[in-house]
């Protein structure tokens, strides 16, 4: 039994099958492993979710965290996961950017999945212990888990922006999603913004009393009133393992120096990092790229762009369709202003090692994040922890959670072709001296406000709910 229960869709295992067909599994890397590894190994702690392989009985098993599997069916992966959590919910917390469908048998499907990670949450979780679950995939496991135990301390946090009242009124389960996330203490958005969205929500659609008074971020939470219960509302921008980061990154300069070489010591790399996502802006900043070469402003001779993409969501028919997009984007700019031995546009469609990643930052002249919509965005922070060396500028969307904070990057609205082109000019154009200044305060920003901080705010937050509520039960 544990006292501290990570819930999250995936487990944070890659499943391995060596040459002698023997199966191993390996530690997966991620932001969310890497926030919750020292909290998950100074307590009793245990993580919940899926294996990431359908119709499967395996039960993965690595160092340092209990591990405790839900198995789930393809029928399930393609309703709950494909389906209403990829087709319906992501894009309709991320703006419609392509349309939600709305079906009720995913919503079906949604409800039992949910209802599994409670039970398995429930048999985990020690008398009175914290359990804390994570995104848009579970947010029915609050309210199912509290009914079950009652005695849990209980945390939700959403890792993608949640909408307004007129975008999430549109779903016909508005009110049940709502009622599952207030089952815990604390529900926590990465900006203010998400916070109130809830609380408004609530207020409207429930018709509960939720407090109208902005809500800060890390503190001056907002409140909603059910009953004898009191839930917490808050802010809690995500980040990276900063010190980390600029510290394997140092170790890269002379790889970041052979990837220079081998792309032709161009005088500009430009570089894009993301998983292959229609709410990332890829085709935005190929888009800028296309133009820029077409308006004589870069020297597609002299210009590249790395975009590495890892692969997402792949049997999503509009993660198929973006797919193409990007495909035929980088086709037309390499076919149009490439010659055969220097194509400007170099794309990758697979996950790169995570040193190798850091050694691209460190190459890169200008770091390209363009989405057009994002809760946080890690790239951006990744990116900025990695240039110790204060070399390299960021283009920075408006539209992530990540530019709330990063203020002194390049920011840009995605949404304008010509800002896009303009900033992006900027950036590789700017003297050395503004570019360091600028990326000196974002570097600085990261390593203070790091990932530590985030688990630790939330947590301590969430005692401080989870204590008000047992003293007035
Ligand atoms: P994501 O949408 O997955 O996360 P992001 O925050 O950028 O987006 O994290 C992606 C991670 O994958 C980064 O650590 C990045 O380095 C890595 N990555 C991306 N492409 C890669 C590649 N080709 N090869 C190797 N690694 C790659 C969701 C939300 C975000 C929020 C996070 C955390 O959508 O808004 O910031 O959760 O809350």
């Amino acid at each position: 039994m544990a006292d501290f229960v990570v819930v999250a869709n995936r487990l944070p295992v890659d499943k391995r099958v060596e040459p002698d067909g023997t199966t191993t599994w390996k530690r997966a890397p991620g932001g969310l492993v890497t926030a919750l590894t020292p909290t998950l190994a100074s307590r009793s702690g245990a993580w919940v979710g899926w294996s990431g392989v359908p119709d499967s009985s395996d039960d993965p098993r690595i160092d340092g965290i209990g591990i405790r599997s839900v198995p789930l069916s393809s029928d399930e992966i393609a309703d709950y996961y494909e389906g209403f959590a990829n087709s319906t919910l992501w894009p309709l917390y991320h703006d419609l950017l392509v349309e939600p469908v709305f079906d009720h048998d995913w919503w079906t499907t949604y409800v039992v999945v949910n209802r599994k990670f409670a039970e398995a949450a429930s048999e985990a979780a020690d008398e009175g212990a914290t359990v804390w679950v994570h995104d848009y995939q579970l947010q029915l496991v609050p309210s199912m888990l509290r009914e079950l135990r009652p005695d849990l301390r209980i945390g939700f946090f959403l890792h993608i922006p949640f909408p307004s009242f007129e975008l999430f009124a549109r779903l016909p389960w508005r009110e049940e999603l709502l009622r599952g996330l207030l089952g815990a203490d604390l529900v926590g958005f990465h900006l203010p913004g998400g916070a109130e969205n809830f609380l408004t929500l609530v207020r409207r659609v429930l018709n509960l009393d939720a407090s109208r008074d902005p809500v800060g971020v890390r503190d001056g939470l907002g409140t909603v009133r059910d009953g004898s219960r009191t839930i917490r509302v808050g802010s809690f921008p995500i980040s990276i393992d900063a010190s980390a980061v600029a510290e394997q990154a140092a170790a890269m300069t002379d790889r970041a120096a052979a990837i220079r070489a081998e792309l032709g010591n161009p005088s500009t790399v430009l570089l894009g990092v993301d998983r292959l996502d229609y709410t990332k802006g890829i085709d935005v900043r190929l888009d800028a790229l296309d133009g820029l070469f077409r308006e004589g402003r870069l020297d597609p001779a002299d210009t590249v762009l790395v975009q590495l993409a890892s692969p997402s969501r792949e049997h999503v028919d509009s993660y198929i369709a973006v797919r193409d997009r990007i495909e035929r984007s980088v086709a037309h700019i390499n076919g149009t202003h490439g010659t055969v031995s220097s194509p400007p546009v170099r794309y990758l469609l697979q996950p790169v090692p995570r040193d190798e990643l850091l050694a691209y930052f460190l190459a890169a002249d200008v770091m390209l994040v363009t989405p057009l919509r994002d809760g946080m965005n890690l790239v951006a922070k990744e990116y900025a922890a990695a240039r110790a060396d204060l070399g390299g500028a960021l283009v920075l969307s408006e539209f992530t959670g990540a530019a709330a904070e990063m203020e002194q990057a390049y920011l840009v609205n995605p949404y304008d072709g010509q800002n896009v082109r303009d900033v992006v000019v900027r950036a590789v154009t700017d003297s050395p001296e503004d570019r360091r200044e600028r990326m000196a305060v974002l570097h600085q920003q990261v390593l203070d406000f790091d990932v530590d901080l985030w688990s630790q705010s939330f947590l301590q937050c969430l005692s401080g709910a989870a204590a008000a509520n047992e003293a007035a039960r």
